[in-house]
């Protein structure tokens, strides 16, 4: 079980860019909330949703071990866990239109044809699993998602503001698609951002230096640093 929380223990600032995080220093484990956003093997397995496109998991298998330490060190402070996971009902009704007519156009329809890790981006299914090493505790909120952004058709709002949490801390794939978007939520929101970089991946990896330098340019949309910065904070 996670650790109880000190509500009044203050950790120092993270060094991150562009600014020490977060801005006016209230970091605690209360209010803060580490987010691994859809580690799940459709995302970064052999047989899963990726794979079946054709495209490379190597990128988003490679982090596990770095969000594994993140988790590891945020579970013994007692910070809060929330762990996302995008799919969709097994009859299909939560699927838009143009989502459906895009996966079938690239070859890996959802709800059809079922592959090693079974249906693509299906709840319930084998590839829709977090893979092991991030395996959510039973006291640790999963949202299930059918988009891109966690806020969306989901009550992460109501979890987090119900608990007081007013920091995330972002990790999970992929950088440019579903990290990118949950975390430019959050930032409209008011929550404090802080992203991961070693922590997060996308299937191109220019694509995930473009993704973090737009995070990291003039503070738009939060703060970026290395896991290492996060556990010297935390120690
Ligand atoms: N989790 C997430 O980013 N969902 C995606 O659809 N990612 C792609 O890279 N397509």
């Amino acid at each position: 079980m996670t650790k109880m929380t000190d509500p009044k223990k203050t950790y120092p600032k993270v060094d991150a860019q562009l600014y020490a995080w977060p801005f006016d220093g209230d970091l605690r484990a209360a209010n803060t909330a580490l987010m691994i956003i859809d580690m799940q093997h459709d995302f970064c397995s052999p047989g899963g949703f990726i794979d079946r496109l054709g495209l490379p998991v190597a990128g988003t298998r490679a982090i596990i071990p770095s969000v594994a330490r993140v988790l590891a060190a945020m579970r013994a402070e007692g910070f809060h866990i929330i762990h996302t996971r995008e799919g969709h009902r097994r009859d299909g009704t939560d699927v838009p239109a143009n989502k459906a007519w895009r996966l079938a156009r690239a070859g890996v329809p959802i709800g059809a044809a079922p592959g090693p890790c079974g249906m693509v981006l299906t709840r319930g299914e084998p590839g829709w699993e977090i893979v092991p090493e991030l395996a959510p505790w039973p006291d640790e909120p999963v949202i299930d998602k059918p988009g891109k952004g966690a806020f969306y058709a989901t009550d992460l709002e109501l979890l987090l503001r119900t608990r007081n949490i007013r920091n995330l801390v972002f990790t999970g794939v992929t950088t440019d698609v579903c990290v990118h978007t949950t975390l430019r939520e959050a930032n409209d929101r008011g929550y404090e951002c802080l992203l991961l970089e070693d922590c997060c991946a996308a299937i191109n990896p220019a694509s995930h230096d473009m993704s973090v330098w737009q995070v990291r340019v003039g503070a738009i949309f939060g703060v970026v640093a290395k896991s290492g910065e996060l556990l010297r904070a935390i120690a």
